[in-house]
C-alpha cells in the first residue's frame, strides 16, 4: 500500500459521487468534490515549498474546506496540527513556534494578531474561512483536482494534537498513520458502521473526538454525515430524523435530555448514541433509557492513544463503566508508585498498550520517558478497577485535570498565569461540579501581605492569553490554601468547600 491512510480513509472514495458531508441546510458535498478539494489543497501545500513530514498549524472553523485540509496533509504526507478556535492568539503562539509549523492556516478575523508569530517563526500564514473563502482559497482555486499521493509507512507521523500537561507546557502528542488506522478499523468494526449509517456530527474537528472517532470511522465505513458547525438543540432535534447514529460529549445528552421535543418518536430510528471524553454519569445514562428506550454506549479514549475500551455494541452496556479493551489494545491497572499489576477489583493507575499508543511527544524525550514505558505501556493518569465481569471503571484521576463540556484544562496553566499577577501571593485552581459542563473552573487566590486584590481586574487580565473555556468562572480570595502536613495544597479540600457552587435547588 502507498499511503495506508490516505488510500484507506480517503482514496477508496475518490471519483465517487456518494453523498458524504451533507450541511445544516441540506446542501450536499460529495466524496469525489472533498477529495478534489483535498488534492488542490495538497497542490497549494507544494507551491508554498512544503515537504512531507512538515506541519500546517491550522486553526479554522468547522466546515467542509477545513475538513479537506486533513485529507490534504494525509495525501501530501505533512503533519496535521488542529488548534482549538477558543484558542487565543498568545496560545497559538506557543503551538506554532513549538511544532515548527511552516504554514499557519486561520481565520482572516484571526490574521493579523497571527502575523507577528508567522513572522518570528517563518511561516507562511494564509486564511481560510467558515465560508470557505480566504488567500489558501484563492491559492487552490488554479490548482489541478488530482495530486500524486506521497508514499508513507504506518509509522509516519499523520497529526499533532497537543495536550496540556501538569506542569502547564502544552505537549505535542505525535500520532502516526498506523496509531489512528488501526483505532479507526477496530471501532468502525466494533461499532458496526457501514454505508447505511448517517453520522449527526456536531462535535468539533479539532480534536480526537470529532475528527479521529467520529470522521475517521464515518470515511472507512463510507457512512454519510450531517456536518453541523456546532451543538445546537434546535438542529439536533430537527434533523434526528434524518440521522442513524450520534457521538458526542455528556453536554449533549444532558442537554438534548433538558429538551421536551427529544422523545422516543424521535430516535425510534436511531441505531446507536456513543459518549465520551468526559464522564457520563449514571444517572444520565438511565435517564436516556428511559426516555429513549435506547442505552447510550459510552467508551474510554484520550489524545495520546485514541480510543481504548467501549461499552459493547452486542451485550451489556454497564452504566458508569467505559467497558471492555478493544481488540489489540491492553489494558492494566497498576499501583501507581511501583508499578506492579493490581489484583483484579483494586483501584489503581489505568495503563495502556497497543497500535493505538501515540510515538511520544514531539521534542520532549522526558516528558515522553515519564509516560511511556519502554515495554510499550502508556500511563494514561486515570484511576480505575476492573470488575468481576471485565468492565472497566473510572473512578478518578491521578492528574490534576478539570474536564469542562468535554475540553480538558490543566489548573497549573492558570495558576502560573494568576500567580504572576501583581499582588498575587499565591492560587489554587479546582474543578467544581456544573450541571451543564460537568465541571467547571474555580480559582483561589491568595494576596500578598498588605496588598487588596480587585478580582473582577484579575480575570480581566489572565484572560488576554487564556481561552474563554478556561476562564476561571469564579474567583475567591482566601487567608491561606489549605495544605497536608509535606505542604501541598490539597486540592480535595477546596473542590468539597466549592462542591455546591452551582448545585441545583
Ligand atoms: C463553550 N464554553 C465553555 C465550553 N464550551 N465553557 C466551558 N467549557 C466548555 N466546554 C463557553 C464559551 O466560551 C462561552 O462563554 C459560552 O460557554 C457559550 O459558548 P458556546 O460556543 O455557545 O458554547 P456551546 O456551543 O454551548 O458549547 C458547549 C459544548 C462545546 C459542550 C457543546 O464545548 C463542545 O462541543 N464540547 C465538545 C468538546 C470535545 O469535542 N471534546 C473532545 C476532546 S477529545 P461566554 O462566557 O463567552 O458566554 C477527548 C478524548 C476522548 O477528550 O476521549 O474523546
Ligand atoms: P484528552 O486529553 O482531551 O484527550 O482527554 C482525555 C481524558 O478524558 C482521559 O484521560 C479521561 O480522563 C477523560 N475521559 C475520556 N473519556 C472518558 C469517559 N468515558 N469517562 C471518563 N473520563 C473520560
Amino acid at each position: 500500500m502507498n499511503n495506508p491512510l490516505y488510500d484507506t480513509l480517503f482514496g477508496q472514495h475518490q471519483g465517487k459521487a456518494t453523498p458524504f458531508l451533507e450541511r445544516a441546510d441540506g446542501t450536499i458535498i460529495t466524496h469525489a468534490a472533498y477529495l478534489d478539494l483535498a488534492a488542490q489543497y495538497a497542490h497549494v501545500f507544494s507551491k508554498l515549498g512544503l515537504k512531507p513530514d512538515d506541519r500546517v498549524a491550522v486553526q479554522i472553523g468547522k466546515s467542509p474546506q477545513a475538513l479537506a485540509v486533513y485529507a490534504a496533509c494525509a495525501q501530501a504526507g505533512i503533519i496535521f496540527l488542529p488548534l482549538n478556535t477558543a484558542y487565543t492568539a498568545a496560545e497559538v503562539s506557543y503551538f506554532a513556534e513549538n511544532s515548527g509549523a511552516r504554514l499557519i492556516l486561520c481565520d482572516a478575523e484571526k490574521a493579523e494578531a497571527l502575523t507577528p508569530v508567522a513572522a518570528t517563526t517563518g511561516a507562511v500564514l494564509e486564511t481560510l474561512n467558515d465560508d470557505g473563502s480566504g488567500s489558501f482559497t484563492d491559492l487552490a482555486h488554479p490548482m489541478p483536482t488530482t495530486f500524486a499521493t506521497v508514499a508513507r509507512t504506518e509509522d509516519d507521523l499523520a497529526a499533532f494534537l497537543y495536550t496540556s500537561g501538569t506542569t502547564g507546557r502544552s505537549k505535542g502528542a505525535m500520532l502516526t498513520q498506523g496509531n489512528l488506522l488501526s483505532n479507526t478499523q477496530a471501532l468502525r468494526a466494533e461499532w458496526a458502521f457501514t454505508a447505511q449509517d448517517t453520522l449527526l456530527h456536531a462535535l468539533p474537528i479539532f480534536h480526537t473526538h470529532g475528527l479521529f472517532v467520529a470522521t475517521n470511522i464515518a470515511l472507512l465505513a463510507g457512512s454519510k454525515v450531517l456536518f453541523l458547525p456546532k451543538f445546537d438543540a434546535d438542529t439536533m432535534i430537527r434533523l434526528m430524523p434524518k440521522a442513524t447514529t450520534m457521538m458526542g460529549v455528556p453536554t449533549f445528552y444532558t442537554r438534548l435530555l433538558e429538551d421536551a421535543r427529544f422523545t422516543k418518536d424521535l430516535t425510534k430510528h436511531m441505531r446507536l448514541f456513543i459518549s465520551g471524553s468526559a464522564p457520563l454519569l449514571a444517572e444520565t445514562h438511565l435517564q436516556f433509557e428511559a426516555r429513549t428506550g435506547h442505552r447510550i454506549l459510552e467508551r474510554y479514549g484520550m489524545t495520546e492513544t485514541n480510543m481504548n475500551t467501549s461499552n459493547p455494541y452486542k451485550g451489556e452496556r454497564r452504566a458508569g463503566t467505559v467497558g471492555f479493551p478493544l481488540p489489540g489494545i491492553e489494558i492494566k491497572i497498576t499501583d501507581s508508585r511501583s508499578g506492579d499489576t493490581l489484583p483484579q477489583g483494586e483501584i489503581g493507575e489505568i495503563e495502556v498498550r497497543g497500535p493505538n499508543v501515540f510515538k511520544g511527544y514531539w521534542q520532549m524525550p522526558e516528558k515522553t520517558a515519564e509516560e511511556l514505558r519502554e515495554n510499550g505501556f502508556f500511563i494514561t493518569g486515570d484511576l480505575g478497577k476492573i470488575d468481576e465481569d471485565g468492565y472497566l471503571h473510572i473512578v478518578g484521576r491521578n492528574k490534576d485535570l478539570i474536564i469542562s463540556g468535554g475540553y480538558n484544562i490543566y489548573p497549573k496553566e492558570i495558576e502560573l498565569l494568576l500567580d504572576n499577577e501583581a499582588g498575587v501571593l499565591e492560587s489554587a485552581v479546582v474543578g467544581v461540579p456544573h450541571p451543564d459542563f460537568g465541571e467547571t473552573v474555580v480559582g483561589v487566590v491568595v494576596a500578598q501581605k498588605g496588598k487588596e486584590l480587585d478580582l473582577d481586574q484579575l480575570k480581566k487580565n489572565i484572560s488576554a492569553s487564556l481561552a474563554r473555556f478556561k476562564q476561571p468562572q469564579k474567583l475567591f480570595v482566601v487567608a491561606e490554601l489549605p495544605r497536608n502536613t509535606m505542604g501541598k495544597v490539597q486540592k480535595k479540600a477546596l473542590r468539597d468547600r466549592y462542591a455546591g457552587l452551582y448545585q441545583e435547588t
